[in-house]
């Protein structure tokens, strides 16, 4: 059996069985463990200057393998052409990105270099699996090093459609250096859709459906292939969490000051992406029209920090501290805070026990490639007594989970309407949901996810060996119309 290397920006902090790993992690490492093979990248580490060394450590079959990066490395990569450019662009909103060329060499020389600290390293027949938007050059960086093995990306984010994409100045070598790959995977249809629309009408390409279901693309003079695979969650691992969490003291606490009002629940990093303004303004919205919910419903909203030194996190926390701050002192009474909103992280198995603890689950992204914490939320209910879920339709998850009320962010009324449903729904109908939904959650969870990907790279490897080799087009290529294959 081929070895896997996992490739990623950070390498996940697994500790076996450990309660802080998430779904994704471990069912990374599983496949890992029963291939052998290793998970390369960067080690969190920002360095001012000297040598940086690659840190190798053995956990039985599998090896983590990791580096640091220099100061300027993770200014231009990483703060910048990732998180100030790409991460916008990606999530629809071409208002905030922040382009510099200088940050976009830094973001090809360092994927450059990763690869090039990676290529020592393989073996001739292991598999190269690389995930999100960090590494879009990646493959053609290895390619350049002489590396022939069969290598698959997949993008944890949403694909945007053309016209947002082509704000992004080098959206042209981004999409040539993301057919270096052999496979390219999709959270869901319409990412997948969004990128053959960019091969076929931007870059002079070709798609055709194949009979196994996967694309086919041919473009910058390449065959590869590419498909949507939904990641999905271990719901009976979380369920289990959760009811373990049941009568813990953070479930205790929660019960203990909300004397037996209903409770509203969010996670989400603090991200732009994640529609917390709106979905503050919603339930504002929601108490404001309808008396008879103002001290009978709390709302809680755990968003721990992230990428605090970018200047739209700054932005974002502050105008959500002050939303909630005019919310509650517009509705707050002596003994009832509509809104409880925590800047920080819990435990996994806290987050569980809460989820399951709340009426509602309130998920409601602008533009979101998955949504892990839709599906955690489902996976954590009591089967007999389940909560619902308010999700957004920008969610990936939306496309998977039709027993969620399915809002648009953008409209508050619609939200505050499908939350006063939500904390209205008979018994029966949050069963009947409960249950499609999990169904949905179990026949698709976190290891279909990974070897559906593993399945088809194999089989897209076979494929691209006859393909012809990735050389630097500086013009559109000629349509090439697919033969029926
Ligand atoms: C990207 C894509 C896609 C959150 N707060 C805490 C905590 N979390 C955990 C959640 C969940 C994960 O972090 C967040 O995953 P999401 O999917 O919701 O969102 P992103 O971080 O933006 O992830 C996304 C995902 O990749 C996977 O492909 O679904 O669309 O943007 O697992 O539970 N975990 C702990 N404490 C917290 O306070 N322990």
């Amino acid at each position: 059996m081929s070895r896997l290397i996992i490739v990623s920006n950070r390498v996940a902090p697994i500790s076996e069985g450990g309660p802080a790993a998430g779904g994704l992690a471990v069912g990374v490492y599983d496949a890992l463990k029963e291939t052998g093979g290793m998970w390369f990248g960067w080690s969190g580490d920002v360095l001012s200057s000297g040598q940086l060394e690659i840190q190798l450590e053995e956990r039985g079959p599998v090896t983590f393998a990791t580096i640091g990066l220099l100061r300027r490395d993770y200014d231009q990569y990483y703060r910048g052409f990732s998180n100030a450019t790409l991460w916008p662009a990606f999530h629809y909103r071409a208002d905030l990105i922040q382009y510099d060329r200088h940050d976009f060499e830094g973001y090809c020389r360092v994927n450059t270099w990763l690869a090039q600290q990676l290529v020592p390293l393989l073996r001739p027949d292991d598999v190269i699996w690389v995930h999100d938007y960090h590494l879009i050059p990646f493959a053609q960086a290895l390619r350049a090093a002489g590396v022939k093995n069969r290598i698959g990306f997949f993008l944890h984010i949403p694909f945007p459609a053309s016209q947002v994409l082509l704000a992004v100045p080098p959206h042209r070598s981004l999409v040539e250096a993301l057919c270096a790959f052999d496979l390219l995977g999709f959270q869901t249809a319409p990412d997948l859709r969004a990128f053959c629309d960019y091969i076929v009408n931007e870059a002079a390409g070709a798609v055709e459906v194949r009979p196994d279901g996967l694309t086919s693309v041919r473009a910058f003079g390449r065959t590869l292939r590419a498909g949507a695979y939904p990641i999905g969650v271990y719901p009976d691992e979380i369920a289990e969490l959760a009811k373990a969490g049941e009568r813990g003291k953070p479930v205790r606490t929660l019960k203990a000051t909300l004397h037996s009002r209903k409770v509203i629940m969010s996670v989400d990093r603090l991200d732009y992406s994640k529609g917390l303004v709106e979905r503050f303004r919603a339930f504002e919205r929601l108490i404001d029209l309808a008396p008879a919910q103002r001290n009978q419903v709390s709302f809680l909203q755990i968003a721990p920090p992230t990428r605090a030194d970018l200047h739209a996190y700054q932005d974002i926390r502050l105008r959500l501290e002050a939303e909630s701050g005019r919310i509650n002192g517009r509705f707050a009474e002596l003994d009832w805070t509509p809104i409880r909103y925590i800047h920080r992280q819990y435990e996994r198995s806290v987050l569980a026990a809460l989820f399951r603890a709340s009426h509602v689950g309130y998920v409601t992204p602008l533009r979101d490639g998955m949504n892990l914490v839709a599906k955690e939320y489902v996976s954590a209910q009591d089967p007999e007594n389940p909560g619902v879920l308010v999700l957004s339709q920008f969610a990936g998850a939306a496309q998977e989970l039709g027993g969620a009320l399915i809002v648009n962010p953008f409209d508050i009324d619609g939200m505050a309407d499908a939350l006063a449903i939500a904390l209205a729904m008979p018994l029966e109908e949050r069963q009947a949901r409960y249950r499609d939904m999990m169904a949905q959650l179990r026949e698709n969870n976190v290891s279909v996810w990974r070897d559906n990907f593993m399945r088809d790279l194999a089989r897209a490897g076979e494929r691209s060996e006859d393909a012809v080799p990735p050389a630097a087009s500086d013009g559109p290529v000629p349509q090439v119309p697919l033969a029926a294959e």
